[in-house]
């Protein structure tokens, strides 16, 4: 994760939402008794003090933050059958003939799953990943105390794979041994993207309760999170029992900023991608205070003034201003983006709030940020202060597929504009990737001195199995039908197999620019969650997970377009 240097994250520092190959230093991590100190003694909203949620600083809350006891109201209860009567098509597709090549390639990706979960499965099964190289399990600290990262995060992606008895298996685990009773400090976003979007989907691909009532419980240890003056959630949070009599957990339920965070702030790609997994807590249990929660935060940011119409990464949730003037399609702001056009897109095109506030934010963006290489390739620059950084990171690749997304929905004229630039954006994360010797992208890449789609900085050049390329491919493909779509696919495919594929399961490398690469030992969830499957999908007929029906969370997990209202 981003290191603390002067409150900006170090160069080459990652969107957030995984973990870095080296070295992992995210949270502060307190001894219990500075817990209790600092809540004695830290200012209302002093910035970087931790927040005591308990005490009623945030918003009208319910005094321990959690949501209104649930006997008071009407019963609720979510009808599955009815949902999946709702859906256009059959979430794993009808199947129909289709050529023998394409068949094989999605088969190939269907083995490498079953291979990167047997290791996970063999080697580390309960810890959050893998460690491919010394073949044993990894836990870290994003988690706060959770485990089982892999597993959760893959649960989906074996279903559609049709990978059963894998799929049981996860399924027993996350019944018989994922334990949500854990008290330690966690990244909000993280958790959300990863646990609570795959159990999310696990539900609504399966009916099966469990997964709905693990989300919904986790759902409620990350309230607290939000009571903040402005409603803006902080971006750690402690998942202990809520109970500030306890002597053995006085952390518990309090929420702060991140150590390298400027003065405090919270991070747009953090707070601003939480809005499709929080509305569909709301629809699963009847209880509104989740919506509600994710809904402030899109509305702080809709009211709040924007320098040249662009959203900066870092804002107070104190003073719901911005704190610094860092912009980025890639990491610290990326998926906040792809939130707003998906937001609409899951409410049945009904949040037309969230669609103007895409619409405008895109129109900045491409206004101030987007530009072309000497060499013709278009990409998005980063911008400080009014001044360009002439860089991409591989996170920012998933924009191409996210304006393709969003070009399907704009007027006539603007179609094809947006059409065209993503396609010049996806063109130009292809060429970091085919400018390498592994024929793997760079972590990120530069338009400046002479170089063109290249990293330039040692400390950029490693790849961790991240999907953003893939991703932006698969959109493309089911967009478009260009067959190179599928080509550049398979490219990786075989890339994947010949530079990170080892022994017990597949590892990330420190180096693209050599055909000789050393492996950074660790295969990453969403390597499984998103990688594999956005490969795998791309090589499927495109009514398996439907995007008439889903919507993709940030991690791949498929969340179901709302078209009614499913109360039993
Ligand atoms: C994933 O966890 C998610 O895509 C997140 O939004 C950002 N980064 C990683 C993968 O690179």
């Amino acid at each position: 994760r981003q290191q603390p240097s002067g409150g900006e994250p170090a160069p080459g520092a990652r969107r957030p939402g995984a973990a870095q190959p080296s070295p992992a230093l995210p949270l502060r991590r307190p001894a219990p008794a500075g817990c209790a100190r600092r809540r004695l003694h830290a200012g209302r909203g002093a910035p970087g003090a931790r927040q005591q949620v308990q005490g009623g600083q945030g918003p009208a809350e319910p005094a321990t933050g959690a949501p209104p006891a649930l006997e008071t109201r009407a019963p609720f209860r979510f009808d599955y059958q009815r949902f999946r009567r709702s859906l256009r098509h059959p979430v794993r597709g009808r199947r129909p003939g289709e050529d023998p090549e394409t068949r094989a390639r999605r088969m190939k990706i269907k083995e490498m799953m079953k291979f990167a979960w047997d290791n996970y499965k063999q080697y580390a099964l309960g810890k959050n990943e893998l460690r491919p190289l010394t073949k044993n399990g990894h836990i870290g600290n994003m988690f706060g105390g959770l485990r089982g990262a892999t597993v959760v995060d893959a649960l989906d992606t074996l279903y559609i794979m049709e990978l059963e008895e894998e799929f049981q298996e996860a399924k027993k685990w996350v019944e018989k041994s994922f334990d949500l009773n854990v008290n330690g400090e966690a990244s909000l976003f993280e958790v959300n993207i990863r646990y609570i979007g795959g159990l999310l989907a696990a539900y609504y691909l399966t009916g099966e309760e469990v997964f709905k009532s693990k989300a919904l419980e986790l759902g409620e240890k990350l309230l607290p999170a939000f009571n903040t003056p402005t409603g803006i959630p902080r971006g750690v949070i402690n998942l202990g029992r809520q109970d500030t009599r306890s002597i053995f957990s006085p952390c518990s339920g309090m929420s702060w900023s991140w150590g390298w965070a400027s003065a405090g702030s919270s991070i747009l790609a953090e707070f601003g991608t939480l809005h499709l997994e929080f509305l569909h807590l709301s629809e699963l249990s009847g209880n509104p205070v989740f919506a509600e929660k994710a809904s402030t935060s899109q509305l702080v940011l809709n009211r709040v003034e924007k320098p040249q119409g662009l959203y900066p990464n870092f804002l107070s949730p104190v003073t719901g201003n911005w704190v610094q003037h860092h912009v980025s399609i890639g990491g610290l702001g990326d998926s906040f983006y792809e939130y707003l056009i998906k937001s609409w897109l899951m409410s049945d095109k009904k949040d037309s709030e969230a669609k103007k506030m895409y619409d405008d934010a895109l129109e900045a963006i491409e206004k101030h940020l987007v530009k072309k290489s000497a060499g013709g390739l278009t990409y998005i620059a980063e911008w400080r202060g009014g001044i360009l950084d002439h860089k991409m990171g591989h996170l920012a690749c998933f924009s191409g597929g996210m304006i393709a997304l969003g070009a399907e929905h704009a007027g006539e004229e603007r179609k094809q504009h947006f059409m065209d630039l993503a396609a010049e954006i996806t063109n130009t994360c292809h060429e970091s990737y085919a400018r390498s010797d592994t024929k793997l992208g760079p972590e990120a890449f530069r338009f400046d001195a002479g170089s063109e789609a290249m990293a330039t900085r040692l400390s950029e050049r490693y790849y961790i199995l991240r999907p953003e390329v893939v991703e932006s491919y698969m959109y493309m493909w089911r967009l478009t039908h260009d067959p190179k779509y599928r080509q550049w696919g398979w490219e990786v495919v075989k890339a994947l197999e010949k530079h990170c594929r080892v022994e017990a399961g597949f590892s990330g490398i420190r180096d693209v620019y050599t055909t000789t690469p050393t492996h950074d030992n660790m295969q990453q969830s969403f390597f499984l969650a998103e990688t594999l499957k956005y490969l795998y999908l791309l090589f499927c007929e495109d009514d398996v997970l439907s995007l008439d029906d889903w919507v993709f969370n940030t991690e791949a997990h498929p969340l179901p377009v709302n078209h009614t209202n499913f109360k039993a």
